[in-house]
């Protein structure tokens, strides 16, 4: 049977998540409006006012928010509350550029407890589960993040942060983890750890929580296969809150996101426009509870689709489907888009030859740009290489309309993360 956190907010009806939501989303209007320069000066420029927002589509009348906001109104111009009423900074510094901040009031982190608490009960934890937090612990949200939540839900949390691996794994066997959160790619590098390590039968894993980065079904097999859990997807970022914004329950069919505290719409990240339910574009988010730094229709440069449809675990907040990539990752290659979740789509598609632990490398050389991608073989394989690599170059040609230069590497030789991986090496950033 599922279980809920917060039953009665978690199955609101449709009807009453809209209404919940016009409510706050006029509370939170009319407070930026008084006391956050930067929003009273946009709505004043595009001529509206806290009034008019009348109903739940008025949101369109609102401002858009950017990271570059983020950066332009550093460290606190942004905070709708007096700086002694914060009691928490997170930070990120992204991959592109400069840091941003984000402070959070007491209440701001109760309710993001909130929302990773969810997802602990939906992935089956209560206070017996014994929770390793192995995303870092710091600015990043990830460690803190999962680590109020458990400890929301009473279970025993075990705050290791990422790295030390052995460590980790001898503390999961040793402590009877549970359920263990950090990203996909070290739960990876857990596994392979432990399958060398010869312990896998020792192991008390149930579910993790996995986000942070974008992940594949076929990487959650494997992770599933080699550490013998189930393995749940999770969603957030820095500026809105850390993990938790969104996150997946037993029927793994989108990520519920926490509508309780966010109003979620699809843009066209061209024109800006609305788009209708269902439609595929970037992901914008409104926070309708955070007291500390609240911002509107704050636009992720994550690409999905949100499903209205009620799921079968009973919850009703709308679902997002796994990000399939940010506008910002999109490289431009001799003025071809290629998106690192394209390769990422070959590469799964031949996963009896090939691991999905791959590096993109970009370069310019005579003004032309080079483009190679570096593959691990998997350990199972036993073919020719050459025409493996002929077989995938002419795959990801026929995919992404470009052609790549691939190299076969032997199993385990591209550095692994204990966070998030770097996929691309962009080199010509370097000279430019
Ligand atoms: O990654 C927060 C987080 C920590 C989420 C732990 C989940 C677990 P940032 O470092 O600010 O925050 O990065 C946010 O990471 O805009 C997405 O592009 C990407 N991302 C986060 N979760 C997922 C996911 C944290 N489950 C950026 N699938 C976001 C795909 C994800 N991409």
């Amino acid at each position: 049977m599922e279980r809920y956190f917060q039953q009665e907010i978690e199955t609101m009806s449709r009807d009453e998540i809209r209404a919940n939501q016009l409510e706050k989303l006029k509370w939170q209007v009319e407070r930026v409006y008084e006391n956050v320069p930067m929003y009273r000066e946009r709505m004043q420029d595009m001529g509206v006012h806290p009034d008019d927002i009348k109903e739940l589509s008025d949101i369109s009348k609102l401002p858009f928010t950017t990271k570059q906001d983020l950066r332009d109104y550093y460290p606190f111009q942004l905070l709708a509350v007096h700086k002694k009423d914060i009691v928490r900074i997170q930070a990120s510094s992204g991959t592109t550029g400069k840091q941003i901040v984000a402070g959070y009031t007491r209440n701001d982190l109760d309710q993001w407890s909130n929302g990773f608490a969810r997802q602990l009960i939906a992935a089956g934890a209560s206070n017996k589960s014994i929770v390793q937090v192995s995303y870092g612990y710091g600015l990043f949200t990830g460690g803190l993040g999962a680590h109020q939540g458990a400890e929301k839900i009473g279970a025993m949390v075990i705050p290791t942060s990422s790295g030390n691996t052995e460590r980790q794994i001898r503390f999961m066997c040793d402590l009877g983890t549970t359920h263990l959160c950090c990203t996909p790619s070290y739960a990876m590098y857990l596994g392979e750890t432990v399958k060398e390590m010869g312990v896998k039968n020792q192991l008390k894993l149930q579910a993790g929580i996995f986000g942070a980065e974008p992940w594949t079904e076929e990487m959650r097999r494997q992770i599933q296969d080699a550490l013998g859990l189930k393995a749940y997807d999770v969603y957030g970022l820095t500026e809105i809150m850390g993990p938790g914004v969104s996150y997946e329950c037993a029927a793994q069919s989108g990520m519920h996101i926490c509508e309780d505290m966010f109003i979620a719409e699809i843009i066209d990240p061209e024109t800006g426009e609305v788009l209708p339910e269902g439609s595929f574009g970037e992901l914008v988010f409104s926070t309708i509870t955070k007291e500390g730094q609240p911002l509107l229709r704050y636009r992720t440069r994550d690409l999905c689709r949100l499903d209205y449809e009620t799921c079968s675990c009973g919850r009703t907040h709308v679902r997002m489907r796994k990000p399939a990539g940010r506008t910002d990752d999109m490289l431009i290659i001799r003025g071809v888009n290629v998106f690192p979740s394209q390769i990422e789509e070959v590469l799964l598609r031949n996963s009896i030859e090939v691991s999905p632990n791959y590096q993109i490398v970009v370069d310019r050389v005579n003004n032309t740009d080079t483009f190679d991608i570096n593959v691990e073989l998997s350990p199972r394989f036993r073919g020719d290489v050459d025409s493996e690599k002929r077989k995938l170059e002419t795959q990801l040609r026929a995919q992404l309309g470009i052609g790549a230069k691939v190299h076969l590497l032997r199993p385990k030789s591209i550095e692994r993360s204990e966070g998030k991986a770097k996929r691309v090496i962009d080199n010509r950033r370097l000279h430019d």
